[in-house]
C-alpha cells in the first residue's frame, strides 16, 4: 500500500516546467506541447500490452497505468504526461457497468433512467477511485522530474451524456431530452456529479497530479443557452471548489485546463469561470480565438486537426508554423484539438514535438 502523503514530499524535482509555465501566464523558454490521448492506441507497444491486459484492467492496477503513461514519454519530446484512465471511471465508480468494446469504445448496458436514478451511490465513490491516485503517486515516482503530470476528469455534462445514452452518440438527444423536459432531474444529476469531480481530482492532487484537464467532449450538442444553464455554472463550482479544498488541505495549487469541446458558442465566457487554460479544437481560427479572448487572463491550448497529422511532412511542418504564428507564442500551449486517432502516423508526432520545440519564441 503507497501511503500517499509521505511518499509526496519525496518526489523528484521538476526538470521541465516549460508547461507549467505557460499555464501560469509565465514566459517558458520553449513552446510547451503534448496531445490529448497521447497514451493510448496509435502506439503499436500499447496495442501489444493490451494483447494481454483489459482496457480496465490496466486503468485499475496501478504498475500497468503507469507503464503506458510513460509509453509516448519515452518515444517523445513531451511536455507533459497524462495519467493512464478514462473519463468513465466515474459512473463506473458511482455504479453502473461499463464495458470497454473494441472497434466501438465505452458502452454501458444499464443506461441511466429516471426510475433507476436513485440506485446511484455516491457514498465511497471516491473512495472506490483510489487506484487512480495510487497510479498516479507512483507515476510521478517513475517520471523522475522528467515532465509534470495531468490528472484529469469528465465534466459533469459529458459524464452525464455517456450514462444516458449508454455510451458514445452523434445527437445526445435522450440525454439532451432531460435538460428540455426534466430539467430538475438533469440538475440534481449534474450536481451530484460535480460533487464526485470536485473530490476526485482533489485526491489527484493530493495523490501527485501537477495540473488537472476537464474533458467536456460533449459541449458541442449544445448551445450558448443549455450550457449556461447546465454547463458553465458547474464547471465554475468544479473550479472555484477545488482551489478551496486544496487550501483547506495545505496543499499546493495547480492549474487547471477546460476543454469544452465546440463550446466556441461561449468561449469568451469559459473565460470567466477561473481556469488558466482553455483548450480549443480546430474549428476556430486562431485569430479568432484570440479576439474572443481579448483581455482575458487565460492561456490557450490547441487547436492543430488530428487528422493534420495524416498530411505529408513537409505540409504538416507549414500547418504547425502558421498555426503557431497565429496564436502567438505568449499564453500558448501547443496540442491537438482533440484527441489523436488511433491510426496516426506514429512518425507525425515525431514531427509535431520537434517543429515546435525548433521554433524560438
Ligand atoms: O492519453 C490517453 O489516452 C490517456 C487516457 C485517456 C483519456 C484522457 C483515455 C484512454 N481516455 C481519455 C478521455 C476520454 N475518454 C474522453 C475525453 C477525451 C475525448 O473527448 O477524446 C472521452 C470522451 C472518453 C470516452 C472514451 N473512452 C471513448 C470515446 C468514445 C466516443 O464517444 O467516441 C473511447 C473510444 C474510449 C476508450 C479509450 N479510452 C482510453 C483509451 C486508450 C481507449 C481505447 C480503448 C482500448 O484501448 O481498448
Amino acid at each position: 500500500v503507497i501511503k500517499l502523503r509521505e511518499t509526496m514530499s519525496a518526489f523528484p524535482p521538476l526538470k521541465n516546467d516549460r508547461l507549467l509555465r505557460a499555464a501560469r501566464g509565465e514566459v517558458p523558454d520553449k513552446l510547451p506541447v503534448w496531445v490529448m490521448r497521447q497514451a493510448g492506441r496509435y502506439l503499436p507497444e500499447f496495442m501489444e500490452f493490451r494483447k494481454d491486459h483489459s482496457f480496465f484492467e490496466i486503468c485499475q492496477t496501478p504498475q500497468l497505468a503507469c507503464e503506458v503513461t510513460l509509453m509516448p514519454i519515452k518515444r517523445y519530446d513531451l511536455d507533459a504526461a497524462i495519467i493512464f484512465s478514462d473519463i468513465l471511471v466515474i459512473p463506473q465508480a458511482l455504479g453502473m457497468v461499463v464495458e470497454m468494446k473494441a472497434g466501438i469504445g465505452p458502452v454501458l448496458p444499464e443506461p441511466l433512467t429516471l426510475e433507476n436514478f436513485h440506485e446511484l451511490n455516491k457514498t465511497g465513490a471516491v473512495d472506490r477511485l483510489k487506484y487512480v491516485g495510487e497510479a498516479i503517486t507512483l507515476t510521478r515516482h517513475k517520471l523522475d522530474g522528467k515532465v509534470p503530470l495531468f490528472g484529469f476528469s469528465g465534466a459533469p455534462w459529458t459524464l452525464m451524456g455517456y450514462m444516458i445514452e449508454g455510451g458514445g452518440s452523434k445527437t445526445l438527444s435522450k440525454a439532451k431530452k432531460w435538460l428540455y423536459a426534466y430539467p430538475k432531474i438533469a440538475h440534481k444529476l449534474l450536481e451530484l456529479l460535480t460533487e464526485v469531480i470536485i473530490d476526485y481530482v482533489v485526491m489527484q492532487v493530493e495523490a501527485g497530479a501537477q495540473i488537472l484537464q476537464i474533458f467536456d467532449s460533449n459541449a458541442d450538442l449544445l448551445n450558448k443557452e443549455l450550457y449556461t444553464k447546465f454547463g458553465l455554472p458547474y464547471l465554475k463550482k468544479i473550479r472555484d471548489s477545488v482551489r478551496l479544498k486544496l487550501n483547506q488541505k495545505k496543499l499546493e495549487q495547480v492549474p487547471m485546463v477546460l476543454f469544452a469541446k465546440g463550446a466556441h458558442y461561449c468561449l469568451a465566457e469559459q473565460a470567466d469561470l477561473g481556469y488558466e487554460v482553455l483548450g480549443v479544437d480546430w474549428t476556430l481560427e486562431p485569430q479568432v480565438v484570440r479576439t474572443l479572448l481579448k483581455g482575458k487572463n487565460v492561456t490557450v491550448q490547441g487547436n492543430l486537426d488530428p487528422c493534420a497529422l495524416y498530411a505529408p511532412k513537409e505540409e504538416l511542418i507549414a500547418l504547425v508554423h502558421k498555426m503557431v504564428e497565429e496564436f502567438g507564442s505568449q499564453r500558448y500551449i501547443v496540442n491537438l484539438g482533440h484527441g489523436i486517432y488511433p491510426d496516426a502516423p506514429t512518425e507525425s508526432l515525431q514531427t509535431l514535438v520537434e517543429t515546435v520545440h525548433n521554433i524560438t519564441i
